[in-house]
């Protein structure tokens, strides 16, 4: 907007009806309105769905007027922000935490009851925006909530994937991928902003030059694509700031490709410009596992390059020496999947900002940090230098030169050591060189961090311990958490209201060190005899949802136990199902008279396999096999259930923690990093059967080992006993274990052929992930499970202290450390209108 003069301006303002009304009338009208005038719709007759649209329009208003003013309110103080840069934000459903942040759900849902509407209904109705796979993504929207609640000025950076993540169906037992064309219906969420337009380069030369006696470059050439951003506002809980995630979408350039119009082919001119639109239409499915495609560096460089234009635009507004931008920008990387960022940011600084070298990477280097979510070698991102020449060839010059003067520094403080610095440098040597993308962010980076005490020190010691000794001070620890608004304010009403009650104010939900004071109610009858019938209505709840999506009737006084997360064999989902085979045919050899004393269960197994995973979906179909013979044995009738959960998701989630009471957080030692289920499900009062693994190790130091059921081989024996099975040097099979492999192979559970080479590498010793290790004190931990579940007031003490202890792992400690220690930001509350504003 471009005020002409003084009047207009206010003639302008006074005729902006500034701030939305909060009562029924003009919530009522708002919606209303916009059935009519946004959906054209007859407003005497919408559908669900019509109400939801319109319902998020309105709400987008309310947000509007938060998200400007804090905006403006950021730019004119000229604030420090944080800038989250992340392939992945797996935000969920938005509607009912927009409602519950901004504290209106009551108002709205009374406005739309009053009008024939019910609100969990429309809730419904939401897609879910799955821009991610799993936990890294989550993790990513999580703490979009706790920066904007913490008021911290803060965006998020991503990709406007058309496709999301896949949609996983199950047929015969297999799973099936169909794409998730998540936009079909419109996304009333966002705002386009046609007017925020970045040309991105891809290919091309560079040109070599002199200028006032300094050798300088330029990247030319090429093709070019456009970024277009597009905005979702990130409201806080409990404070009118209101934060941003900008994410981008391709388009093609407006030029014409002159040659081929020339030539009369007109079409096939329009054809190769369609293939802009290409770089974001689809998310990779991968977990933990890099596919080195180029169409993926092309999302990432794309991404990169429109974000830190972006950035650069929003510090130059206000400042105009590069020497402050430190103090005003901290870009994060989530993983290594957008180094490239930091690579395009010095290619600006020098090339088109003219800057030297040695300021140039001062400013980098104070301005950027690194996430490290995994230690997985096969998740480690490496590009070919080839690649990364043919599409981005300044910046494959750049990295050579930023390799050039490190090596020379490693070549100074270890003279001779050719083996350190083959280990650290950029360029893994080879047939086919490639660039270490996180040797890249740990050097551009002044912290590099991950995500839980253990895994930290992981990667201090094995992948990036010549970095480690080299930059003593880099690499720290920040414990992963989740936002408690969501997880159990959102997913867990129920729950919710009885914390509010047993505390007497709701405050906790902006500041779990609260719910400590629950532990007063440890032992307090009343209050587990509530705590129970949440439990059991939650139960009822994922009873009623399990027979309408998979058709199965599952008890409801079983213990559910619940295994939920992405199908990897390190995550052992297959030593789950080869427990629930010992089980069964446990129960099938009893007497019925037996069979009574049995603590009934129902084992829920969710998540989704990469497309190209073959063992993960073997373990998907062995599952559905083994559910297909049990839950129809009328022997064992009630005693055991087993379903895999089709689609496992955001929404799901929310379903499907508050109603468990076990879950399994089972890798082998040392393998997951944090993970963050395990935060949730401790937050929904389930108690955790699990490794000492992640951040379960950091669970247990709050909650007490004797609170949860822990197993298994731990970090520092896991590889004296992969060597050992290896070299066939390992005990026998356990008997019990391999009676469940007898079983497996005899055809029990369905065709053989696909989990087969899986069974056989086990009894062969071949067991990278320690299945047949762990097996005997799994076993142990789930008798100590059920023995535990048969004395119900301990069961539900134990889950009210997991509750009342789970304060560390809100995303709100968790951000609050970023900003201490890398950030280096203030909160900024934005004033808050008063009433008669509105
Ligand atoms: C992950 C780790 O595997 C998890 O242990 C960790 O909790 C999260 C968040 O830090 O990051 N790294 C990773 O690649 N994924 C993770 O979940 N995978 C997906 O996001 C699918």
């Amino acid at each position: 907007f471009i005020y002409h003069n003084e009047d207009k301006a206010q003639k302008i303002w006074s005729l902006m009806q500034t701030y939305q009304g909060i009562d029924q009338k003009s919530i009522q009208r708002s919606i209303v309105n916009h059935v009519e005038y946004t959906l054209a719709m007859t407003r005497f007759n919408f559908s669900d769905f019509g109400c939801y649209q319109a319902t998020a329009f309105s709400l987008r208003d309310r947000l509007l007027e938060s998200w400007n003013d804090t905006n403006q309110y950021f730019t004119t103080h000229n604030v420090k922000r944080v800038y989250y840069l992340s392939l992945e934000f797996l935000l969920g459903r938005l509607m009912q935490n927009t409602l519950n942040n901004i504290n209106m759900e009551k108002n709205y849902r009374e406005a739309l009851m009053d009008i024939g509407y019910d609100l969990e209904r429309l809730y419904d109705e939401e897609v879910d925006p799955a821009l991610g796979n799993g936990g890294l993504g989550r993790l990513a929207a999580c703490f979009l909530d706790s920066l904007a609640t913490l008021e911290v000025p803060a965006w998020g950076y991503g990709i406007r994937y058309d496709y999301g993540i896949f949609k996983q169906v199950i047929r015969d037992g297999y799973q099936c991928e169909i794409p998730d064309f998540w936009l079909s219906g419109g996304n009333p969420w966002e705002i386009e902003r046609p007017e925020v337009i970045y040309p991105i380069r891809f290919y091309g030369y560079t040109e070599k030059y002199e200028e006032d006696g300094v050798e300088r470059a330029q990247w030319k050439g090429g093709e070019i694509v456009m970024a277009k951003a597009y905005d979702t506002p990130v409201p806080g809980y409990n404070t009118f700031n209101c934060n941003n995630l900008r994410l981008w979408k391709s388009l093609p350039a407006r030029e014409f490709d002159f040659q081929s119009f020339n030539k009369g082919d007109y079409l096939s001119s329009v054809e190769s410009k369609q293939r802009a639109e290409y770089i974001t239409s689809v998310l990779y499915p991968n977990d933990n596992s890099e596919e080195g495609k180029e169409l993926r560096l092309k999302q990432q460089y794309f991404f990169c390059s429109a974000t830190v234009r972006d950035v650069i635009r929003r510090f130059k507004k206000n400042n105009s020496d590069w020497k402050d931008f430190p103090n005003k920008a901290a870009l994060q990387l989530n993983d290594t999947h957008p180094a490239i960022a930091a690579v395009e940011f010095l290619r600006i600084l020098i090339d088109e900002e003219k800057l030297d070298w040695g300021e140039a990477w001062k400013i980098l280097h104070s301005s950027f940090s690194y996430t490290n979510h995994t230690v997985l070698p096969e998740a480690l991102e490496t590009w070919s230098v080839g690649l990364i020449n043919h599409l981005l060839p300044r910046h494959m010059e750049l990295i050579y030169l930023i390799n050039h003067f490190f090596m020379d520094e490693v070549a100074k403080k270890y003279p001779g050591d050719y083996q350190r610095m083959q280990e650290m440098s950029l360029i893994a040597e080879g047939d086919d060189k490639k660039v270490r993308m996180a040797n890249l962010c740990i050097l551009c980076s002044h912290k590099v961090n991950g995500v839980a005490e253990l895994h930290t020190k992981l990667i201090q010691e094995t992948i990036f311990k010549r970095f480690h000794e080299y930059f003593p001070n880099k690499i720290e620890n920040k414990t992963n958490g989740v936002t408690p608004r969501r997880w159990i304010h959102c997913a867990n009403p129920k729950l919710s209201a009885l914390i509010t009650e047993a505390l007497d104010d709701s405050e906790w939900i902006g500041e779990l060190e609260r719910v400590e004071y629950l532990e007063n109610f440890a032992e307090d009858e009343e209050f587990i005899q509530k705590w129970i019938d949440i439990k059991k209505q939650n139960k009822e709840k994922l009873a009623a949802k399990i027979e309408e999506v998979v058709g199965v009737k599952i008890p409801i006084n079983a213990l559910y136990d619940v295994q939920i997360k992405r199908i990897h064999e390190y995550k052992r989902q297959l030593m789950n199902i080869l427990y629930v085979i010992h089980r069964y045919l446990t129960i099938k050899d009893m007497s019925p008279a037996d069979r009574e004393k049995v603590v009934p269960r129902v084992v829920i197994i969710g998540g989704k396999a990469a497309p190209g995973y073959h063992n993960a979906k073997a373990i998907i179909k062995l599952v559905n096999g083994v559910g297909d013979i049990v839950n129809n044995d009328k022997d064992i009738g009630d005693t055991l259930k087993v379903i895999f959960y089709p689609n496992y998701c955001v929404s799901a989630a929310q379903t499907l923690i508050p109603a468990s009471e076990l879950s399994q957080h089972i890798s082998t030692a040392g393998m997951e990093a944090s993970g963050t289920s395990n935060m949730k499900f401790v937050m929904n009062g389930c108690l955790i059967i699990g490794t000492m693994d992640g951040a379960n190790v950091e669970i247990s130091e709050e909650v007490g080992e004797e609170n949860m059921f822990i197993f298994g081989a731990r970090v520092e024996e896991v590889n004296d006993l992969r060597n050992r099975l290896f070299s066939g040097e390992h005990k026998p099979i356990d008997r019990r274990l391999q009676r469940v492999f007898d079983s497996i192979l005899s055809g029990t559970f369905g065709d053989v052929s696909i989990i087969y080479p899986i069974i056989h590498n086990l009894m062969e010793g071949k067991d990278y992930y320690l299945v047949t290790e762990d097996f005997d004190s799994y076993v142990k931990a789930q008798n100590k499970v059920d023995d535990t579940y048969r004395d119900q007031k301990k069961w539900n003490m134990m889950s009210i202290l997991g509750v009342s202890r789970s304060a560390k792992f809100s995303s709100d400690r968790t951000i609050e450390e970023y900003c201490e220690s890398i950030w280096k930001v203030d909160r900024v509350p934005i004033p808050t209108p008063n009433d008669t504003e509105r």
